[in-house]
């Protein structure tokens, strides 16, 4: 039985568990229990801090885990990033009150910096030669410059309006993050084979995530031009309609170009478009 450690709650518990789900893992949620078996795969779930994550799977009290890139970092852990998860994307970021003249990396010389990630600040302040002093605190980084604290931060941003909301600047972005899972350095044959099928199944997952399927009729005099709009895994698919002037034309595109790919295809004839939602990809 392989333990996969998990975020107890906070930002990446639920999407940690629906991830699992959609690839045929269901464990209960994290109610009272700490470790949950499932019942369709040889893997149990312990849910924690987030904080306690990287160390736990170093130790190998759990042979995976699932954390934020940003947390495995800071803590230096000695673990194997072994796939990003494409979820809790975030950057963390040096930000100014939005009122300073800042020119540069050289502002923060002697000026102090509020944050909860001074493994990860300090790191990137020596290597461009930058003397600051760094305030740690935990929790609401963002209101440090407001009440004196400190003269800046360096906290996670996503959308940027807390950073907004709190009259502050963005200048410097230092690290992307994303939810990633994470394995023990010395793995057993048996974990191996397991992991590996994890592996697999998150990969569908991953390539499938924001695709959709399209289909059309398409007259036959504009089929050139229509596969050049849509490149599909390998080349679209074309069927034959009763009418030999027509075609069928089939293919994955990304949601996000959706209604661009429509546009252009309805501009050289396109009919009878219909778009579809797609479970799974296996490459
Ligand atoms: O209780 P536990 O210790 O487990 O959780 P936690 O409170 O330490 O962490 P949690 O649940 O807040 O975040 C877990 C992980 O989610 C982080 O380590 C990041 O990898 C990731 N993540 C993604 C984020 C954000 N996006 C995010 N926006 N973590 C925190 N934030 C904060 C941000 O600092 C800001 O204060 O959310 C606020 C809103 O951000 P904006 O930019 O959208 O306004
Ligand atoms: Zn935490």
């Amino acid at each position: 039985m392989l333990r996969i450690a998990i975020q107890s709650k906070g930002r990446l518990n639920e999407e940690s568990l629906s991830l699992l789900q959609s690839i045929g893992i269901e464990v209960d949620a994290p109610k009272r229990k700490l470790l949950s078996k499932s019942q369709t795969f040889p893997i149990e779930a312990l849910y924690l801090r987030d904080d306690d994550i990287p160390h736990v799977v170093e130790s190998g009290t759990a042979t995976l885990g699932i954390v934020g890139l940003n947390e495995v970092e800071e803590r230096g852990a000695d673990v194997a990033v072994i796939s990003r998860l494409g979820f809790g994307a975030c950057r963390l970021s040096l930000a100014v009150p939005k009122g300073e003249d800042y020119d540069g990396i050289e502002w923060f010389a002697g000026r102090r910096i509020a944050t909860s990630y001074p493994n990860i600040l300090r790191k990137y302040l020596i290597e461009r030669g930058i003397n600051a002093k760094v305030e740690v605190i935990t929790g609401s980084v963002e209101i440090a410059p407001a009440v004196g604290i400190a003269d800046a931060i360096f906290d996670i941003v996503s959308s940027g309006s807390t950073l907004i909301a709190n009259g502050l600047r963005e200048v410097e972005t230092v690290f992307e993050s994303e939810a990633v899972l994470i394995a023990n350095k010395s793995l057993t044959e048996e974990d191996q084979a397991v992991i590996d099928d994890l592996l697999f199944r998150i990969d569908s997952e991953t390539v499938s995530r924001g695709k959709k399927y399209m289909l059309m009729n398409i007259p036959r005099a504009s089929l050139d031009e229509a596969i050049k709009i849509l490149p599909a895994m390998r080349s679209p698919t074309v069927m034959p309609l009763a009418s030999p002037d027509w075609c069928s034309l089939h293919s994955v595109i990304d949601a996000a170009d959706l209604w661009t790919k429509v546009r252009q295809l309805k501009a050289i004839g396109a009919e009878g478009i219909l778009v579809m939602d797609v479970d799974k990809i296996i490459l």
